[in-house]
């Protein structure tokens, strides 16, 4: 498989799953401005959407939007005990954090990061990621993940998007559950292992 990625985007959440299913993957870096591969190839004919992540399958098939993308990998690894069985509630659980970060956290961030977006417009998006945060901070509470002692897919983009917040002068440190969750995350050994890769920490 190889995972088309862009350092700290929203690709970083599929890239952590294939590294804590022990799955193989090779990493090609995109240019996200100018929507180039770091091997030269024009990624709008990789995607036509112009977005990262993509995956290739290994038979040249691609899958693109993370959230599918991650229950992709790791329903291939099973073993891995990333993400709940299809059918079961425990799996609806985490399709439903899943929707949860990617509509209501994900593409707020999106408008605060151009610097085309009017200054109103950023301090709208602020207020509404702020009061998603103070209820997750709630439903993080006394746990270690999402959906209780167990890592999951889930988790892997919770973490991708919280680790912008201070990129738009969002202090983490008003919601200490959050703050806490993302440490805790960061611990991991194939977080940093991920981070690492792509030049976000020494
Ligand atoms: N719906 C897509 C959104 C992906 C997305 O927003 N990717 C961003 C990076 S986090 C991107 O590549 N933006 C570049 C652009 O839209 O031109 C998904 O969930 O995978």
């Amino acid at each position: 498989m190889r995972l088309y990625f862009a350092p700290g985007a929203c690709s970083l959440s599929p890239h952590i799953v294939l590294r804590e299913t022990d799955t193989r993957f090779d990493l090609e870096q995109v240019n996200n401005q100018e929507k180039k591969t770091k091997s030269g190839l024009d990624f709008w004919t990789i995607n036509g959407k112009g977005q990262v992540p993509v995956l290739e399958l290994d038979n040249g098939e691609r899958l693109t939007e993370g959230p599918v993308i991650v229950q992709y990998i790791a329903d291939h690894k099973p073993s891995a005990g990333l993400i709940p069985a299809a059918g079961s509630i425990e799996r609806y659980r985490v399709q439903e954090w899943l929707n949860f970060v990617t509509s209501e956290l994900h593409k707020s961030f999106g408008p605060i990061f151009r610097p085309t977006t009017p200054d109103a417009y950023k301090a709208i998006s602020r207020e509404n990621i702020s009061k998603r945060f103070d209820w997750l901070d709630k439903q993080l509470g006394g746990k270690q993940y999402l959906t209780g002692d167990k890592f999951t897919v889930a988790d892997a983009y919770l973490f991708t998007v919280l680790r912008w917040s201070p990129r738009v002068d969002i202090d983490l440190g008003k919601w200490p559950n959050l703050k806490a969750y993302v440490d805790r995350v960061a611990a991991r050994p194939k977080v940093k292992e991920a981070l690492k890769a792509e030049g976000l920490i020494q």
